[in-house]
């Protein structure tokens, strides 16, 4: 059919493109009347990988798939994109200083903007998860010719779950009855976690719950849960980072339930006093296919402090990625 949707997933054959695929392949991302084709971008050495992950797609027989394709040229790869998931990133090796790390990433993400630029189909949206993802998406972004900057994004929706389960579980409620969470800032351990604004079932979240417990478990936890899962898996989170990329796109394609709002690594027009396009994330909804930030929200003492906080980290990236000559 010619109304396929051409999503492209980078590091297609790792952990969490193992746990993506799939689910995008039968429909969960983008609707269940939605035919896909897959393009899995990977380096040369885990493409026969990626290929062994392309015949279990095969396997699988799913309806909606039309078509996939491995490859390792990054322009093949977004010819036609329509959804641009990208996940494969470097990560930080033994004794890597950060700067080296930005770099090693800009070398990664700053092709793959430009290839964006010149290939992906003009309705293109891009998600990136692999970190350092705020500023992977800000080096793709500064290289994509031709497309608005708001179409590159970075992937907070896995903090927000995190943080939406956590005070579901305090207060006994379940996760439909959470709504008014925010991830501000940058997908790290800087991030901040903000339920000043929650409501469990209607109440107000800081009624159900000490000041004591959202200060010393409830942002700590969400902000280093990565490290947590680690420690008890054994591995770092695949499928529920996998969900949430999945969460993201379907709600940035497809729309929201009025009235509920979500948190996304999104360009900042200034709002909050986050400077004018560093990717930061925010309070969200999604309408029309396009991210809004949620306006007029209170801002209390100790969020403004962490948001700054956590937004000045995101400014020396910025800083890093420039004196480096990324963007
Ligand atoms: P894996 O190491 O399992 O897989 C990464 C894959 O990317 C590998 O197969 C590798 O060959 C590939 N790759 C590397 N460079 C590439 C390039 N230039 N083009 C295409 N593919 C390339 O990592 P995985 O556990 O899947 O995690 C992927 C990324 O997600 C990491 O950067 C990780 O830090 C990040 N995460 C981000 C999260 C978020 O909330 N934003 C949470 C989960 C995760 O930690």
């Amino acid at each position: 059919t010619t109304n396929a949707t051409t999503i492209t997933v980078t590091g297609a054959a790792g952990q969490i493109g193992y746990a993506l695929l799939f689910r995008i392949a039968s429909g969960q991302m983008l609707g269940d009347d939605v035919p896909v084709k897959l393009r899995l971008l990977e380096i040369p050495q885990a493409v026969r990988a990626a290929e062994g992950t392309a015949m279990e797609l095969d396997d699988c027989a799913f309806p909606l798939l039309e078509s996939i394709e491995v490859t390792d040229n990054v322009h093949h790869a977004f010819d036609g994109a329509n959804v641009a998931m990208l996940v494969g990133a470097r990560p930080r090796g033994a004794g890597m200083e950060r700067a080296d790390l930005l770099e090693a990433n800009g070398g990664i993400f700053g092709p793959q903007g430009a290839a964006i630029g010149e290939r992906a189909a003009s309705d293109i949206r891009t998600v990136v998860v692999g970190n350092p993802a705020n500023t992977n998406a800000l080096i793709a972004a500064a290289h994509a010719d031709g497309i608005p900057a708001e179409r590159f994004t970075a992937m907070t929706r896995l903090d927000h779950n995190r943080a939406v389960a956590q005070l579901a579980q305090k207060t006994g409620a379940t996760v439909d009855d959470i709504d008014g969470i925010t991830i501000w800032g940058n997908h790290s351990a800087t991030q901040h976690p903000d339920l000043s604004n929650a409501t469990v079932a209607g109440r107000p979240a800081t009624e159900l719950v000490e000041d004591t417990w959202v200060r010393d478990e409830f942002i700590p936890r969400v902000a280093k849960r990565g490290a947590e899962i680690i420690d008890v898996r054994g591995a770092s989170s695949a499928a529920s980072a996998a969900n949430a990329a999945i969460d993201h796109v379907r709600d940035w394609v497809l729309g929201m339930v009025p009235g509920a709002w979500t948190s996304a690594g999104i360009v900042s027009d200034g709002s909050y006093g986050v400077p004018e396009g560093l990717v930061s994330s925010f309070p969200v909804i999604s309408r029309g296919g396009e991210w809004e930030i949620v306006p007029n929200i209170e801002i209390d003492a100790i969020s403004r402090e962490r948001i700054d906080a956590s937004v000045a980290e995101l400014i020396s990236e910025r800083d890093a990625v420039r004196s480096l000559g990324l963007i």
